[in-house]
């Protein structure tokens, strides 16, 4: 059972990085040791804890998010932390987007000789979305070419972190053998047997450069910190160790600096170090007092204490099919407590549900649990019309949380069953996959009646394909990949639009005055406000303030099909300046029609424009291989950014459409003699070139 436990001493932090930084490797580590698990699991020999997915085994890589918890002594104290492990592959951002959604600091891992890659900026983005403290572990310090310092210039510059080193590597003989650290001045190595640290006297060729980054980590803290600057100035020696540390801590949760620590956890090299680290600067659930949300029932911005008394609140931010084809919820407790059997209110859709057991999670595994508060990360297999994002709450006191940034997807396949007696059994199957992930969309084509699976990206469709094979046994025929297209309004217009049906039966009326147009850049720069900027300047009632929502709902449907080729709008400008009604027939529906008739007239006139992923590509080569691949990338339309020399090996940056993309992984393989190597991310969306060679 979960005992309750000071608050102060919790712990909610995720692991993220780009793909293979590590971190899976490390969190095998640290359950080690803790003391939590008697035995290391490696990625690579497929027998880690914690990536426990057939095709996560099969790949090495890490899929699914998945949690797992363990305690730490930090002077004195048992801290307890609970940890997400996250994946790096851009296909499965929607899982570091949720993490990070419900925790409160996070580890950041880079891979000592790559430093800054393309998915650390994309992951250090999506943190400052939900404002999420940050420590970083410069892990692979045993890695030829490591380079810590290179790596925390390379944070400053490419992230703009504030960054500053806490430790500095010990390195013997060419070899990552220890740190030390700048507060305590304390040097630690680890012996390659038991994979324990030992103190020793900070290496002679050391000596200088720790006094130089403590002096300046020390100014720094004291610059920011009134407390400490007189003191600092006057007699900066009477000042503590743990006032210092207190200091840090501050300036960690407030997001004004992220210190940085060196480690080597495939080596079990400094990976303790990282635990004091989290215990002393990462923040605590009570370092954010309050929650905000919205009173479901007047929109009014509501507070809810992070107190085990207040009333519960907590947010679903992953469902997932257990092995039985069970629904598991995990949520976050953000107040009050909840116990098994209790009911709670499910606050989108205003239902009752009951939660009938609670289970703490390790990875796959469960342990049930009688009672859990605030601050817990808690799963149950109870919630059965919960989805992602929802806010769960106390029957009496509701309170709507912020649901999560879900990222559209990018590509799609054509599907069709092998057995048309399957066919139900597809469909089943598509929604239970698309529950299970957000960005996992199912479309049908109405002209030629196929299926089209929709994700991230080509390894995302490969496992849901691979579900479907074989967690349900649906056997599917494969078209060829396709990506999503966006259309966009480059103009804006303004027209009277009517709906008038009052010849017999029920009869329907409505009229609105309405500008149409692409949404403000200011509205788009925020990805929670949405693709629709609904302006409300209807005055004197000329259209009833309880119909407006209606009018804004019949543009959000109509936005899904644009006026070229029925792509959704990237984004739509709705201003409502006017309006009339009927006595009788002016109901919600009559001005939901007339909001997607007078769209559908309008948009075609608002010189439409077709646009397409556009991929930010990254292609690592050897020397003689440079010409080819830069060919290559041309003939895909690709748009040559810059290269530059990183160990030996060339890296090429590109923007590419996505179209242009598929398939690359095996034609590189191909054309490098197997030595290149690429990654890529949707950099946004781009007018389709005339020229292209595809249609849309
Ligand atoms: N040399 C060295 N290799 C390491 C170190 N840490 C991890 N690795 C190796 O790097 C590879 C990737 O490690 P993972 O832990 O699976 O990486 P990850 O960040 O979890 O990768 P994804 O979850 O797929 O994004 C494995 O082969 C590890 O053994 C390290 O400190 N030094
Ligand atoms: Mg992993």
């Amino acid at each position: 059972m979960m005992k309750r436990r000071a608050l102060h001493l919790l712990r909610n932090i995720g692991i993220v990085a780009h793909i293979d930084a590590g971190k899976t490797t490390l969190t095998e580590r640290i359950l080690y040791f803790t003391g939590k698990s008697h035995k290391i699991g490696e990625t690579h020999q497929g027998n880690s804890q914690m990536d426990t997915l057939k095709p996560e085994i099969e790949k090495g890589i890490t899929i699914s998010a998945a949690a797992t918890q363990t305690e730490w002594q930090v002077n004195g104290q048992t801290h307890r932390i609970n940890i997400i492990d996250t994946p790096g592959h851009v296909d499965f951002t929607i899982e570091v987007e949720r993490s990070l959604r419900v925790l409160d600091g996070m580890v950041m891992l880079f891979d000592a000789v790559a430093g800054v890659e393309p998915q650390s900026e994309t992951v250090w983005r999506q943190s400052q979305r939900y404002a999420v403290p940050a420590i970083a572990y410069v892990n692979k310090m045993d890695r030829p070419g490591s380079d810590f310092f290179t790596v925390i210039q390379q944070m400053k510059d490419q992230l703009g972190a504030n960054a500053w080193p806490i430790q500095l590597p010990i390195i013997k003989d060419n070899a990552f053998v220890g740190v030390v650290d700048l507060l305590s001045r304390e040097a630690l190595v680890w012996s390659k047997e038991t994979g324990q640290a030992q103190s020793t006297a900070i290496p002679a060729e050391l000596l200088e450069s720790v006094e130089f980054h403590r002096n300046a980590l020390l100014e720094e803290l004291a610059s920011t910190d009134e407390a400490l600057l007189d003191r600092y100035l006057d007699q900066s020696n009477s000042i503590r160790e743990e006032e210092w540390q207190a200091s840090l801590r501050s300036a960690v949760v407030q997001r004004s600096m992220v210190p940085v620590l060196a480690g080597a956890a495939y080596k079990n090299i400094a990976v303790q170090p990282l635990l004091d680290a989290i215990g002393l600067y990462l923040p605590s659930p009570l370092d954010t007092p309050s929650t905000e949300g919205l009173d479901p029932g007047n929109q009014q911005s509501i507070e809810r204490a992070v107190d085990p008394e207040a009333p519960f609140a907590g947010l679903v931010f992953k469902v997932i099919l257990d092995e039985q084809n069970r629904r598991l919820s995990f949520f976050r407790i953000y107040s009050g407590r909840l116990a098994a059997g209790d009911s709670i209110l499910n606050v989108r859709t205003g239902k009752k549900e009951r939660i009938s057991q609670l289970y703490q999670m390790h990875a796959n595994k469960r342990t049930e649990l009688q009672e859990a508060f605030a601050g817990d990360i808690v799963a149950s297999l109870s919630l059965k019309q919960t989805r992602t994002g929802d806010t769960i709450a106390d029957m009496k006191a509701p309170i709507l949380l912020e649901s999560l940034y879900v990222p559209k997807p990018v590509m799609g396949v054509a599907i069709e069953v092998v057995k048309t007696a399957q066919l139900d059994k597809l469909g089943l199957a598509l929604a239970r996959l698309a529950e299970e992930d957000p960005t996992f969309k199912v479309a049908h084509n109405q002209e030629t009646g196929q299926t089209i699976i929709q994700g991230m990206g080509e390894l995302h469709l490969e496992i849901v394909l691979d579900k479907l094979q074989h967690d349900f046994g649906v056997a599917v025929n494969i078209g060829q990949p396709q990506v999503s297209y966006f259309e966009r309004l480059q103009e804006t217009g303004r027209q009277w639009g009517r709906l008038k049906k009052q010849s017999g039966g029920p009869g329907l009326f409505a009229e609105m005055d309405v500008e149409l147009g692409p949404a403000d850049p200011a509205f788009l720069a925020d990805p929670s406000n949405g693709r629709l900027q609904f302006i409300d300047k209807v005055v004197g009632g000329n259209i009833p303030k309880s119909l407006i929502p209606f009018v804004e709902k019949g543009f959000r449907t109509a936005m899904e099909s644009g006026p070229l080729a029925g792509h959704p709008l990237e984004s739509l400008k709705v201003t409502l300046w006017d309006g009339k009604t009927h006595s009788k027939d002016s109901k919600p529906l009559a001005f939901e029609l007339c909001a997607q008739n007078t769209y559908r007239e309008m948009a075609r006139d608002l010189a439409p424009q077709l646009l397409e992923p556009l991929m930010q590509v990254e292609v690592q080569t050897p020397e003689p291989y440079l010409g080819t691949v830069i060919g290559d990338l041309n003939r895909r339309r690709g748009l040559i950014k810059g290269q530059r020399l990183e160990h030996g090996r060339i890296v090429v940056h590109a923007e590419v459409p996505l179209v242009e993309m598929f398939g690359y992984v095996s034609h590189l393989r191909s054309s490098t003699a197997g030595r290149g190597t690429f990654n890529m991310q949707l950099r946004g969306y781009t007018a389709v070139n005339k020229l292209a060679t595809h249609q849309a």
